[in-house]
């Protein structure tokens, strides 16, 4: 087991893996940039390191800082989190020349999954099913012209450089198509410095699901069940949920055997997730693959009782994975991401946090770096708590998300907490009916409900002063 392991990361995840650490009697040090220096994940890391000024770029994000950190500090390992240089194929490479563990994949790995094309390639040879679409990155217009009419409008145009929702493009039909490419190779070379683009069909109102995997260094490879994650705004999510409510056990054994497939075919080490979409006929397709721990990871940690950071620690350190693949999942659990935003407009809402009652009871998790008289501050995103429920099954849950939610005060800046309330109450999201297209459909039908509200009160006002 490794001595020492350095985070190079801030806020509620720097501070779960300094948990993980605790357990295992690893010391840790943390990193942190002179706008973090009154932050949780300082005070409970046995050391602490300044790395530089606010901006990510020169501080979490700068590699001529943290490597100097773990090398002066002594450290054997370093855990990179989610984020900043979670998915960052160099960062893993040169503290391998420097003779310091990575807690992730093997280079090769991050950077073959980091190109949505080669992934997308990877999984077809791996037979796991994708969408109708090209081979790997589009040559020219007339190519993606040809495809296009071969797989049906609408398609979709991906930056092979990008993921997560950046640099996409959906094309409703041919005379639409030359442009929006050249549009989108334009935009991946200046957000990522790579112009390549591939097609895929478009699917209108899928689910987002995606199944946790992991591999150790003996050539063992698992999958520790699902998590539903179609509540999103602008491909932030919102709310995610362990086990999905549209799987059952046999689409979860066919899905969950790709997962495994593909990650057997590329030797994957360490936490990993395989997401798919999930078309309304049940037909699911590849997406991509993230290599690292996910800020949702909780959930599958609920229904599983998996450590999983603990697991990724000592997976690295060389250990055998010893748990069973496709655990059956006990009972249902659910995460809503408690952000700094204003619930409206959903604009960050940095500052100070007046007041600070956290919920408990059965349960009920927070895994939060925030406390009272914490200064949230204005440079890094708005995530300020991952409440986190587990019941017997979703109803029950439900219930406990809403009852905790109710019970969890933070004054002094603006969170998401009522948007989670109202979406917690949503006859469609209790009913399990979601997809990609949820959020904006909840968000416009909210917007109407108002419109009508204020018509009518408006409305009741002239009579009564009509009345009066
Ligand atoms: C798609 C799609 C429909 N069809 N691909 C968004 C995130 C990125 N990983 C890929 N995304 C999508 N890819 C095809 N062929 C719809 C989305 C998508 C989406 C996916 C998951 C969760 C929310 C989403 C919101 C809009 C679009």
């Amino acid at each position: 087991m490794f001595k020492k392991i350095l985070i190079a990361n801030r806020g509620e995840i720097a501070l779960r893996v300094i948990h993980a650490c605790r357990e295992l009697g690893v010391e840790t040090v943390a990193v942190y940039s002179t706008a973090d220096r009154d932050s949780l994940h300082v005070l409970y890391a046995d050391e602490a390191v300044c790395i530089g000024p606010p901006p990510s770029s020169e501080s979490y994000l700068k590699l001529s800082a943290l490597i100097p950190a773990a090398e002066i500090t002594g450290a054997d390992a370093v855990h990179p989190g989610y984020g900043f240089l979670a998915e960052n194929a160099h960062f893993a490479e040169v503290l391998g020349e420097c003779r310091i563990a990575w807690i992730g994949p093997r280079p090769e790995t991050i950077r073959l999954m980091g190109d949505k094309a080669a992934a997308r390639r990877t999984a077809i040879e791996a037979r796991v099913p994708v969408l109708p679409g090209s081979e790997g990155a589009l040559p020219d217009a007339r190519t993606a012209e040809k495809l296009a009419a071969k797989v049906g409008y609408p398609v979709i145009l991906k930056a092979a450089a990008g993921g997560g929702g950046r640099g996409m493009r959906v094309v409703q039909g041919r005379e639409e198509l030359a442009g929006q490419l050249s549009t989108a190779r334009e935009e991946a070379e200046k957000a990522f410095g790579d112009g390549s683009i591939y097609l895929e069909k478009y699917l209108p109102e899928p689910r987002h699901i995606e199944f946790q995997v992991f591999g150790d260094a003996h050539g063992n490879v698992i999958h520790l069940g699902e998590r539903e994650c179609s509540i999103q705004r602008r491909h932030q999510k919102l709310l995610e949920e362990a086990p999905s409510p549209a799987l059952d056990a046999e689409l979860r054994r066919r899905m969950g055997d790709s997962a495994v497939r593909l990650c057997q075919d590329v030797g994957y080490q360490n936490a990993g997730t395989i997401e798919f979409l999930l078309d309304t006929d049940g037909s699911f397709y590849f997406m991509e693959m993230n290599t690292r721990i996910q800020v949702e990871h909780p959930v599958t940690e609920m229904v599983t009782d998996v450590d999983l950071v603990r697991l990724q620690i000592e997976v690295a350190a060389g250990e055998r994975l010893s748990v069973p693949s496709a655990l059956p999942a006990r009972g249902h659990a659910i995460e809503c991401r408690i952000n700094a935003e204003d619930p409206e407009r959903f604009r960050p809402s940095p500052g100070k946090i007046s007041t600070f009652h956290p919920p408990g009871g059965p349960g009920v998790r927070l895994d939060t770096h925030a406390y009272e008289d914490y200064v949230i501050p204005p440079y890094y995103d708005s995530l300020v708590a991952k409440l986190i429920v587990h019941d017997q099954d979703r109803p029950k849950a439900i219930a406990r998300m809403a009852r905790a939610l109710d019970t969890f005060v933070i004054e002094g800046v603006q969170t998401s907490i009522p948007l989670h309330q109202e979406v917690l109450r949503d006859p469609a999201f209790r009913r399990g009916e979601l997809s990609t297209k949820f959020m904006e459909r909840f968000l416009d039908e909210r917007r109407a409900r108002r419109a009508a509200a204020e018509e009518a009160a408006a409305a009741a006002a002239v009579e009564e002063e009509a009345l009066g």
